[in-house]
């Protein structure tokens, strides 16, 4: 039976995902992601034969919720300390409704018989994945942004994305969009 690799997502205007283009500051090693490719992942699935995501997207219409502001603010790496992998930009504090929604889209998930990453959710959006980048080479970049504020963004749906692993880089495709009441 066919499968796809699958990924809950909120998306992000385009404006605001080109802006965030914008920042790359063009260092060795430190690759850049495409406005496309820029999103907050509420849930990464792996690899979902097509039977359970037809059940998983029952599940998710069923989620009733509320658009909800959110700020995109402060860049950060994965792992905090040492050789970055990730470069991100985070969602400051106290974010009941995004928190609310993680928790339902996690239950979906669960109720159909898959395994999200129950570790604890650091929201984030990736901007850049590092290869044998050190601390010092994106340090100053790093202090100057470190509390760089890209406004906020009006939540008002989230995606169930498939990916394609490429040469070039991972291909998303939206295969369903959740919107709000
Ligand atoms: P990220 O949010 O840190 O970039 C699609 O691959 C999305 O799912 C990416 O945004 C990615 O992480 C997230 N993701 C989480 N766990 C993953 C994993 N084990 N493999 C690939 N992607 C994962």
């Amino acid at each position: 039976m066919s499968s796809k690799r699958l990924f809950i997502s909120i998306e992000l205007p385009e404006s605001v995902a080109r802006s965030l283009a914008e920042l790359d500051p063009c260092l060795r090693g430190v690759r850049w992601l495409e406005p496309r490719q820029m999103h907050l992942t509420l849930s990464f699935l792996g690899s979902v034969s097509a039977e359970t995501g037809k059940e998983l997207g029952k599940k998710l219409r069923a989620i009733s919720w509320k658009s909800f502001f959110l700020p995109l603010v402060g860049l950060g790496t994965f792992p905090s300390k040492g050789g970055p992998k990730i470069i991100w930009i985070g969602v400051g504090s106290g974010h009941p409704h995004l928190f609310q929604l993680h928790k339902r889209v996690q239950e979906a998930v669960l109720a159909v018989g898959l395994e999200p990453d129950l570790r604890a959710f650091h929201p984030h959006v990736t901007l850049a994945r590092c290869r044998d980048v050190s601390p010092q080479t994106v340090r100053p970049f790093l202090r100057t942004h470190a509390v760089f504020d890209a406004g906020l963004i009006r939540v008002e749906s989230f995606c169930l994305n498939s990916s394609e692993l490429t040469p070039a880089g991972s291909i998303y495709t939206p295969e369903l969009i959740l919107p709000s009441l």
